[in-house]
C-alpha cells in the first residue's frame, strides 16, 4: 500500500485535490458519485491510501477491503436501497477484460433499478 500518489486521479479525488460529489466518508475511505453512472445509484467506494486493484492487495491492506464493503452498506442506507425488497451489486473490476480504467482500488455500489444478469 502507498500513501498517495500525485498521478493517480483517486488518489487526487480522495485528497481532496479534485471535485468530486461525496457521499459517505471514513477515515480510511470515501464514497462519491460515479462521473459516468450505469444505474441510479452508482457511488464508487475508494480506500483514501493507494492500492491498485483487489489483485493487488496484501496482508497488510486486507483490512480495506471490509472497510470498503461497511461504507458500501452505509452508502445504501443513505441512497435507500438496502430494504431485502431493492437491494445492490457491488463490483470490483480488475485489469482490461473486466474494463478496469482506473487503477486505484474501487467498489461500485450500483442500484435503484432492477440490475441485469450476467452482466455482459
Ligand atoms: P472501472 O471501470 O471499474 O475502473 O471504473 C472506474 C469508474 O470511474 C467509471 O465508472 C467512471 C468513473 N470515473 C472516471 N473518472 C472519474 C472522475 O473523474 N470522477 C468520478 N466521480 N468518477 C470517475
Amino acid at each position: 500500500m502507498m500513501a498517495h500518489m500525485s498521478d493517480c486521479l483517486f488518489c487526487r479525488i480522495a485528497s481532496g485535490e479534485l471535485p468530486s460529489t461525496i457521499v459517505a466518508e471514513s477515515e480510511l475511505a470515501l464514497a462519491f458519485r460515479d462521473a459516468a453512472p450505469q444505474a441510479p445509484v452508482h457511488v464508487l467506494v475508494v480506500p483514501r491510501a493507494h492500492v491498485t486493484s483487489a489483485h493487488t492487495v496484501r496482508d497488510a491492506d486486507a483490512h480495506l477491503i471490509g472497510e470498503l464493503v461497511l461504507l458500501a452498506q452505509r452508502v445504501a442506507v443513505i441512497e435507500g436501497i438496502d430494504a431485502e425488497d431493492r437491494g445492490y451489486r457491488l463490483v470490483m473490476n480488475v485489469g482490461a477484460d473486466a474494463n478496469m480504467s482506473v487503477p486505484h482500488l474501487h467498489l461500485h455500489v450500483l442500484g435503484g433499478r432492477k440490475l441485469g444478469w450476467p452482466p455482459g
